[in-house]
């Protein structure tokens, strides 16, 4: 098989990247080792910046979100017993868009049906051959044969497990990272949530986050310690735990349900450097990770893929490389932006082993600063909306 752009990965970065290809008529394939139910089963991320909103419409994937969706002017941050409101529509002119990622991910995948784009899922072994010379090609096994697709460019949207950059010499990479001493606990529940906005919540006892999918659907999130297990946080408890972290309105105000998703997330900050080798281009996971603090991990997928298929679109159009070659250098600055805000979120916002005391009150301080001063909010509301591409 020949095509021009092998995607590896079917997640958002790949599906995107796949749909915008195809509507520009740039021949493309996606391969998945999983298939389309277990990506559709992964519970992750559920605010999208103008930004995504932006490139779902360009897809042409954006109509049940518009419909479905629910724009979010604000959010709270709790701390010492009080909530405090963030304007963000009134502070920066943009909202945000509630609309979770197996929804987003489901819809570019009908598109991508309806398109006729092909992908080829449970595809083993899926491997980057050649992509440092002018010939890259892909391998995959499947139905016990090994399967060859030759392509002009491969892109590595495989997630920070993927193999794509891992294909690349350890000498050709650098990376940077930092590993947070604690986890996220999370749950899914049919229960309407206890506020209409999203809740980022600091607490001497930790962290806790309550947002949602829709208004009968509750998606929250308590700070745990790593070697928490599952099996240990019944429904009652991780409620009874959530509820202490909440100022005492929200805590007696709080629908309770079994439910029926229920996940620790370890949390981590990553940068592989540069995002392309030759003619392999890693995006989205595969280059980066934030702790999902800031709700940038999937936006981050979103201008990564707009950066990607700008230079390809002006490759096979204009036949001028000089987009591909600055994708990387542009999608980095993004990139380093969101890794520093969603940073300052999980440090403002978390107990660390060090807190102690006197930390607890500096954060307290820094959110009470934060709440009462104009600029700080306008500069924390212009981050979480999303910097322009
Ligand atoms: P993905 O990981 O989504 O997709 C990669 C795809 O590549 C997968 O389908 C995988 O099966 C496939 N793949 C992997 N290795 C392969 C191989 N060797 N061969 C073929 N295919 C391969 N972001 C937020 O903004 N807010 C959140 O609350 C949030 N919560 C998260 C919770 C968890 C547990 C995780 C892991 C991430 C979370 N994220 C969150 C970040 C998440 O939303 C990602 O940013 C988003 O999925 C990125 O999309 P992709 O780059 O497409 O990577
Ligand atoms: C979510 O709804 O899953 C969510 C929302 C905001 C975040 C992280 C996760 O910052």
């Amino acid at each position: 098989m020949r095509t021009k752009v092998a995607i590896i990965g079917s997640g958002p970065s790949g599906l995107l990247l796949g749909q915008l290809l195809t509507n520009a008529g740039i021949d493309n394939v996606i391969l998945d080792r999983v298939n389309k139910d277990y990506i559709l089963g992964r519970v992750r991320a559920g605010v999208l910046e103008e930004g995504m909103v932006g490139m779902l419409d360009r897809a042409g994937a954006g109509a049940r979100m518009h419909k479905e969706g629910l724009p979010h002017d604000g959010f709270s941050l709790a701390f010492d017993g009080r909530d405090h409101r963030l304007d963000l529509f009134g502070l920066t002119g943009k909202r945000v868009m509630v609309y979770g990622q197996t929804e987003l991910t489901h819809d570019l995948m009908d598109k991508r049906e309806a398109t006729g784009g092909v992908t080829i899922y449970d595809a083993g072994n899926v491997a980057p051959h050649e992509f440092d010379v002018a010939s890259p090609y892909v391998t995959y096994e499947k139905d016990g044969v090994t399967h060859r697709i030759d392509c002009d460019f491969i892109a590595g949207c495989d997630g920070f497990h993927g193999v794509s950059r891992k294909s690349v010499p350890e000498s050709a990479l650098q990376t940077f990272e930092r590993v947070y001493p604690f986890g996220w606990l999370g749950i899914l529940a049919d229960v309407p949530p206890v506020s209409h906005e999203l809740i980022y919540a600091n607490h001497p006892r930790g962290f806790a986050l309550c947002s949602m999918r829709s208004e009968t659907r509750s998606r929250y999130y308590i700070q745990c310690a790593l070697d928490e297990k599952i099996e240990d946080w019944s429904d009652e408890r991780f409620f009874d735990e959530l509820r202490r972290r909440l100022p005492v309105e929200h805590a007696e105000r709080m629908v309770t349900g079994p439910s029926f998703e229920k996940s620790i997330a370890p949390l981590r900050s990553f940068v592989a450097e540069p995002m392309r080798f030759g003619k392999l281009f890693l995006v989205g996971d595969a280059a980066h990770i934030v702790p999902p603090t800031g709700a940038k991990g999937l936006n981050l997928a979103a201008s990564d893929v707009h950066y990607l298929f700008d230079g390809l679109q002006e490759y096979y159009s204009e036949k001028s490389a000089a987009g591909i070659d600055a994708y990387s250098s542009r999608a980095l600055k993004r990139v380093w932006r969101a890794v520093r805000f969603s940073w300052s979120m999980t440090t403002l916002m978390h107990r660390f082993p060090d807190t102690g005391e006197f930390g607890q009150k500096i954060q307290e301080a820094e959110l009470d600063y934060l709440v009462s001063s104009k600029a700080a909010s306008t500069a924390l509301a212009e981050n979480y909306v999303g910097l322009p591409y």
